[in-house]
């Protein structure tokens, strides 16, 4: 433990998100004040026996202290309850809550964790910041972990203070609240931690500006990840797992340029296409398929896009091909066109599904005797056998962002400028698929955008990526 010059400072500044976390955090108080509401990390999760996923905070936490890449694991971010008008200060002036972080901080040297502690040590992972770090990163006051049960259970209890924890990021944190909920001998029809973990999601709806820039920045390195895919191909090829060559050059620059990916990388060609999620990408790369690239680049931020294109191999679609992704093409359309304030959320996915089924029943696949307005009725769906998923999801720290919104506020709800989902309706005939003629078997299209809601209308962030079929081919030609 001894002979060890001292150690140098880390030497943090304040995030650049540090000044917009300010206004979520009162947000959140302003919707549940008086309750003390907990916001963990999460901890490492085991891979296997005794090696460690590397760690992600929870998305909650990522979005009120701005802290991104792998920080930190176990730290918890708390709003304490004060008296009104004497907490931290929001956009209305000082709010009614108090935000401290619970951090591990590294620990002294004299300490057996810095050599014998193979998951937090110094000497294994490296230095982690000190609470001095932690509070000039984040702008939040930071503590000592193990001051957190004692802060937790400070006035809980019978005409004292309510706990809520955001559930699913850390069991142990969980755990805690629950034991001190039942020690306080609280009654069961009280708020719910359900309410909080809406509120989070709910707060994440709508993007400030600098969420909208990391969108920008996250669209733009997923960008440069799909150009390197395109000059891979011709590797991709000749790989008996070409699909890998697609994944690790998507993966590895995601690395490079980004945090990671922000979900598994989708590298599916020819048939593998029309299983939605295939991410096992073991297949081969053949001259003649269609190769469907459902990827996103995670920003150090945490956010990520999450874009699709559908690449002919080749560089040069066949006329089914075409025909297919010419009818997907015209769907995204129509879902941009009507994507503006003002419009219902499930609208956007209406106007795609209205040209799916004219393609469609233009084609004779629907059944015998049924129309497109008849498929588009609640009785009908027959178009759905070809695209079963939803066209839009919200997209931002998660690739399905906000998921536990209420229904009114997501799919029932209304666009609003800041706003950014996914447009992404797709076309999947399978290989043994009787409903089709056989030419049309065994190749998938979907096309996938990420779009900003603005005041008049909206702004297709990854327009910069080819859409149009001629277009996509002259740009794969130029890459070549
Ligand atoms: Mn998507």
């Amino acid at each position: 433990m001894s002979q060890w010059a001292p150690r140098a400072e880390l030497g943090l500044t304040a995030s650049p998100a540090a000044q917009y976390t300010v206004a979520r955090r009162a947000a959140l108080s302003e919707r549940l004040p008086g309750v003390r509401l907990v916001i963990p990390a999460g901890s490492l999760k085991t891979r296997s026996n005794d090696t460690d996923y590397r760690f992600r905070p929870h998305s909650a936490f990522a979005h009120l202290t701005g802290l991104g890449t792998d920080r930190e694991p176990d730290a918890v971010l708390v709003l304490h309850p004060v008296e009104d008008g004497s907490g931290d200060p929001g956009p209305d002036g000082a709010g009614g809550h108090h935000a401290v972080l619970y951090v591990r901080p590294l620990a002294p040297r004299d300490n057996e964790e810095f050599y014998a502690d193979a998951r937090y040590g110094e000497f294994w992972v490296g230095a982690r910041p000190s609470l001095a770090d932690v509070e000039a990163l984040t702008g939040i006051e930071a503590r000592h972990i193990d001051e957190l049960g004692d802060a937790l259970a400070k006035d809980v209890g019978d005409g004292g203070v309510h706990l809520l924890v955001v559930t699913g990021a850390d069991d142990a944190i969980e755990s805690l609240v629950e034991e001190l909920r039942v020690e306080a001998g609280e009654e069961e029809d009280a708020l719910t931690d359900e309410k909080l973990v809406e509120a989070t999601s709910e707060l994440r709806l709508i993007k400030d500006e600098y969420e909208i820039e990391q969108m920008r920045e996250a669209v733009a390195r997923t960008i440069e990840g799909f150009e390197a895919v395109v000059r891979a191909l011709p590797a991709a090829k000749e790989h008996r797992r070409g699909e890998r060559v697609v994944e690790t050059t998507f993966d590895g620059h995601a690395r490079l340029e980004g945090n990671a990916v922000g979900y598994e990388t989708i590298a599916a060609s020819g048939e593998h296409a029309t299983t939605l999620h295939w991410i096992r990408n073991d297949g081969e790369v053949r001259s003649g398929d269609v190769l469907l690239l459902d990827g996103g680049v995670e920003v150090d931020s945490l956010y990520t896009a999450d874009i699709t294109r559908s690449l002919p191999v080749d560089g040069e679609f066949t006329d089914v091909q075409r025909k297919i992704y010419q009818a997907v093409l015209d769907a995204a359309d129509a879902a941009f066109a009507v994507a503006k304030p003002g419009a219902r959320f499930r609208d956007v996915h209406a106007a795609a599904m209205e040209v799916i089924a004219a393609r469609l029943e233009e084609w004779g696949f629907l059944p015998d005797g049924v129309t497109a307005a008849d498929a588009l009725g609640d009785d009908g769906q027959q178009h759905r056998r070809w695209m079963v998923h939803g066209t839009s999801h919200h997209l931002g720290l998660d690739v399905h962002d906000c998921a536990q919104a209420r229904r009114e506020l997501y799919l029932d709800g209304v666009l609003e400028p800041g706003m950014v989902f996914t447009i992404e309706p797709g076309l999947y005939f399978k290989a043994d698929d009787l409903a089709v003629p056989e030419e049309f078997r065994g190749i998938g299209v979907r096309i996938e955008d990420d779009v900003l809601i603005t005041e008049d209308g909206n702004e297709n962030l990854s327009a910069a990526l080819p859409r149009r079929p001629e277009d996509v081919e002259a740009w794969m030609a130029s890459l070549r």
